[in-house]
């Protein structure tokens, strides 16, 4: 008999790819809900008959019923990543950010699913906590219609989760980098544009001054947390920060890049970009406790991996 897939919805994306090769590399049949709107085919193992794979949007109540029935567990992914894109059109990205979330959500109760991990964001915090290790009990201050949908999503979760049983383990990603994340918009993750780059010897925009901090997380990490959230009896109530309490300046991460590429192209340094948070850093105290963290990829190893080197 074949086991009960996990449904990856977003799974053909750049977070969504990696998690469904790792499980399936452990054993586990899987099923995709894409809209390849940002994901692509070509990111998924399609010729493995573990994998299933379903075009089709979140935002369709009836679909994601479908697809969600004879599923053992759900992660839901699918979203319009770019926070830019949801200040242009609050209205459409909405569909995919908030009623994706309801969908999924009413589509477990009706088939008795129980386990959900949801990719909530940094975002959520503003420019709370800027300076210091953000904790989870940081006040949120959702600034853009992507971070009130994901603060919004993540309180559906736990409603269903004291209502109808479901049992949401939610993380709050900071900073992740890795192969097949897209470079091509200007608010594409900061490594995936100088990566890019770098390689085609183009030369490389920092806003500002470059000492601004983030706390990038290499794919292979956030996946092997992923990948316990699914497997655990147990389950975490309450938000998670998904981070490496590491601070990396852009300086700092180009100087890893010419060190990897033994070389850079020119580097100008312009304004910094408004509303620019300037120090971004989770306390992953919560994330240590009950999880099997074992020693982070340094950013150097996983700039290296990402260029291939
Ligand atoms: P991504 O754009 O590569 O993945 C998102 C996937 O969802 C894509 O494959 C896209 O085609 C799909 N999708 C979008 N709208 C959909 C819809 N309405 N129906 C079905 N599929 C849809 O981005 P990613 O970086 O892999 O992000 C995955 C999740 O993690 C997202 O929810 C994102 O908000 C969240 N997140 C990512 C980061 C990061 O640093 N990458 C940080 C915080 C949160
Ligand atoms: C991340 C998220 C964003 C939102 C925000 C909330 C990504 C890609 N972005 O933005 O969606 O959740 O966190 O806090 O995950 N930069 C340059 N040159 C470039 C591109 C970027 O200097 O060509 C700078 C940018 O101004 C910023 C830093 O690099 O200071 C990181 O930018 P980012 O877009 O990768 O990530 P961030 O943390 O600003």
């Amino acid at each position: 008999m074949v086991d009960a897939p996990i449904l990856i919805t977003g799974g053909a994306g750049f977070i969504g790819s990696h998690l469904a090769d790792t499980l399936l590399a452990r054993g586990h049949a899987v099923r995709v809900l894409d809209n390849l709107s940002t994901g692509k085919r070509a990111n998924l193992a399609l010729s493995n008959p573990r994998l299933e794979f379903i075009e089709g949007d979140v935002a369709d109540a009836a679909l994601v019923a479908r697809v969600t029935a004879g599923c053992k567990a759900v992660v839901h992914l699918a979203a319009v990543a770019s926070v830019q894109a949801s200040v242009d059109d609050p209205v459409a990205t909405h569909q995919s950010n908030l009623i994706g979330t309801l969908n999924v959500c009413e589509a477990m109760r009706q088939n008795g699913v129980k386990r959900v991990l949801f990719a909530s964001s940094a975002a959520v915090y503003g420019q709370n906590g800027e300076g210091t290790a953000i904790d989870e009990d940081t006040p949120k201050a959702p600034l853009t219609p992507y971070a009130v949908d994901k603060l919004a999503s993540e309180q559906y979760l736990d409603f269903y989760r004291r209502q109808h049983g479901l049992e949401p383990a939610v993380f709050r990603f900071f900073n992740i980098f890795g192969p097949r994340q897209d470079p091509s918009s200007p608010y594409s993750g900061v490594i995936s544009i100088f990566t890019e780059r770098a390689l085609a010897g183009l030369p490389i925009t920092v806003f500002g001054d470059g000492e601004q901090t983030r706390d990038f997380v290499y794919i292979a990490d956030l996946v092997q947390v992923l990948v316990q959230a699914l497997e655990a009896e147990w389950l975490e109530v309450g938000p998670v920060n998904l981070g490496l309490n590491r601070a990396t300046s852009l300086n700092q991460l180009l100087a890893a890049i010419g060190e990897v590429l033994e070389g850079l192209p020119p580097v100008t340094y312009v304004e910094p970009r408004a509303g620019d948070i300037r120090h971004s850093r989770a306390n992953n105290a919560r994330l240590l406790l009950r999880y099997e963290f074992p020693q982070p990829t340094p950013l150097k190893v996983g700039v290296a991996k990402l260029l291939g080197r």
